[in-house]
């Protein structure tokens, strides 16, 4: 039980490295996966990541699930006449030869019912489906309450 602990433990705090990885789905490159601290667990936590679509077959991100969630949503912020929403998306959008962001103020994940407290540093995994791709898991890093990227080194923004 120690030995099992220790390697869940240890499996939560991966390298910051691992994160700022690029995972490859096919033709589908995966980058840039971070969310932010929270301070509890009564509001839900954020998930941005940076999709490249390098093929000619247009794709589609369909859901996100992770651990760290009960509820996981892709939204969207939509600005109305100086009023910014979050409509539920059904699906985003990763067409043939396009980057696609998550990112604030944009499309973005919605970690709702966090079932742990998002720790800065630490990591956490999400799975994408994607409609023609399938799905893969990746690390995402979990960054300070205030940043709004990655803060990959070796990714020029
Ligand atoms: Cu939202």
């Amino acid at each position: 039980m120690r030995h099992l602990l220790a390697f869940l433990v240890l499996s939560l705090a991966i390298s910051p490295a691992m994160a700022c990885e690029t995972v490859q789905l096919g033709s589908l490159e995966i980058s840039e996966a971070w969310s932010r601290a929270s301070i509890g667990m009564a509001r839900p936590g954020a998930f941005y990541v940076t999709i490249r679509n390098t093929g000619a077959t247009d794709d589609t991100l369909t859901a996100i699930t992770t651990p760290v969630s009960d509820k996981p949503m892709l939204h969207e912020t939509v600005v109305k006449d100086g009023v910014a929403s979050m409509p539920h998306a059904m699906a985003i959008p990763v067409p043939a030869g396009s980057t696609m962001a998550l990112e604030p103020g944009g499309y973005h994940g919605m970690l709702m019912g966090l079932t742990k407290v998002l720790k800065e540093g630490e990591e956490f995994p999400v799975t994408l489906t994607f409609r023609e791709a399938g799905h893969v898991t990746v690390p995402v890093l979990i960054r300070g309450m205030g940043a709004r990227d990655a803060g990959c080194p070796d990714i020029k923004k």
